[in-house]
């Protein structure tokens, strides 16, 4: 079997990837480790910004969205007994928009369904063979029979766990990491949210966020040490954790309820470099992981796809100039997405080995925040997206 460009991986970067190479007659094929149901069960990103609501609207599937999704002006930032009101429309004159992952997902699949674009799922033992040299292929099983993809190019849009990125020898590829020594406790209830934007608390006893995805459904997280277990949080534990870290003007009109998802996610910062390699184009996850603190994982996944569907589209119009840059060019724009992610992660938890230094220049920051607009249109500007 041959197609021109083989897309390893079937999440948000994958998908979208295919339906822009699709449109503009490029023939493509998903290849995805899971099913479709296990993919559409992942609870995570809910903040999209511009950049990824008009890619979104060109792969043609902005219509629920902009019905569905809700526009935020601005957002909440509340910690040392300061609340900071960040107004991104007056300062950036941008907005970001609520609308979950699971939801972009599920309608970049009806989508590709609806243009007959091939997809494989419950590929097992996927490989990538000669993306070194000028005629790259993948090999997989499925349903215990063998299959090979000739190709021009690979897209390893597989995200952290990925193959794609192992691929690349290890003398040629950079990786930089830092973990921190903590997780985000996030559960899903059918309650109303806690208010009409979200709200990032810290507080000595821990980083909160109060998020939502609609006018209903509320997605809260908890900063809690890596050893928990979603197990050890009861529902009412949650809530009452929550209470503590929030402004008691927040804390006294948060409806609670019982969860209808719970589960713990380790916080991490990492990029590796270069993301590309011959014939590979890494993209999304499969390249770097940023803390969810600046809600900015999904919407890097959307810049790089920007870049390399650009990329492959001029190729195949004869210019191979931007393939070329396609990693340098995407790595821009990774570095300053996790930095702000790193300066808000920062900014806003407790880092329990740190002592009292760090949490006076946690204060001085608010502070800073608090009375600068400066500072406030800083934050705003990377919120929103820089772009790109
Ligand atoms: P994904 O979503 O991990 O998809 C990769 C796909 O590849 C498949 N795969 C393979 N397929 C074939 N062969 C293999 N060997 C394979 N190995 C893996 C996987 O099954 C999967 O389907 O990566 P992608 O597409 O790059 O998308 C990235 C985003 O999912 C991620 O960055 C965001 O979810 C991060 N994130 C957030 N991002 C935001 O922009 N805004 C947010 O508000 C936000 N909140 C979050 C988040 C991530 C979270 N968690 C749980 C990590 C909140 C949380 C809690
Ligand atoms: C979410 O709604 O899941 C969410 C929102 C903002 C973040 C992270 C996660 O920074």
């Amino acid at each position: 079997m041959r197609h021109q460009v083989v897309i390893i991986g079937g999440g948000p970067s994958g998908l979208l990837l295919a339906l822009l190479l699709r449109r503009a007659g490029i023939d493509v094929v998903v290849v995805e480790q899971r099913t479709r149901d296990y993919v559409l069960a992942r609870i995570r990103a809910g903040v999209l910004e511009q950049g990824l609501c008009d890619l979104l609207r060109e792969a043609g599937v902005g219509k629920r969205l902009d019905t569905e999704g809700f526009v935020h002006e601005g957002t909440v930032i509340a910690a040392h007994g300061r609340k900071v009101h960040i107004d991104f429309k007056t300062l950036t004159g941008s907005t970001v928009t609520i609308y979950g992952q699971t939801e972009v997902t599920r309608d970049l699949y009806a989508e590709l369904d609806r243009t007959e674009a091939p997809v494989f799922h419950e590929a097992e033992g996927v490989e990538i063979h000669g993306a070194d040299g000028d005629a790259p292929y993948v090999t997989f099983t499925r349903n215990g029979q063998g299959y090979r993809i000739d190709c021009d190019y690979i897209a390893g849009c597989d995200g952290f766990h990925g193959v794609s990125r192992r691929t690349i020898p290890e003398d040629t590829r950079r990786e930089y990491e830092h973990v921190y020594p903590f997780g985000w406790l996030g559960i899903l209830s059918e309650t109303k949210p806690l208010y009409h934007e979200l709200v990032y608390a810290g507080s000595k006893r821990g980083f909160a966020l109060c998020s939502m995805r609609n006018a209903h459904l509320s997605r809260h997280y908890l900063q809690v040490p890596l050893t928990d277990r979603p197990q050890d949080w009861s529902d009412e534990a949650f809530w009452d954790e929550l209470r503590k870290r929030l402004p008691p003007e927040f804390a006294d009109t948060l409806e609670t309820g019982p969860s209808i998802e719970k589960s713990i996610a380790p916080l991490r910062s990492f990029i590796s470099e270069p993301m590309s390699w011959g014939r590979l184009y890494l993209a999304g996850d499969a390249a770097h992981i940023v803390p969810p603190t600046g809600a900015k994982g999904l919407n890097l996944a959307a810049s790089d796809v920007y870049y390399l569907s650009r990329a492959l589209i001029a190729r195949y119009a004869g210019d191979e100039g931007l393939l070329k840059t396609y990693s340098a060019t995407a790595l821009a724009r990774v570095w300053k997405a996790s930095r702000f992610s790193w300066s808000m992660t920062r900014m806003l938890h407790n880092f329990p080995d740190e002592g009292d230094f760090l949490d006076r220049m946690q204060e001085a920051e608010i502070d800073y925040l608090a009375g600068s607009k400066a500072a406030q249109t800083a934050l705003a500007e990377n919120y929103v997206g820089l772009p790109y």
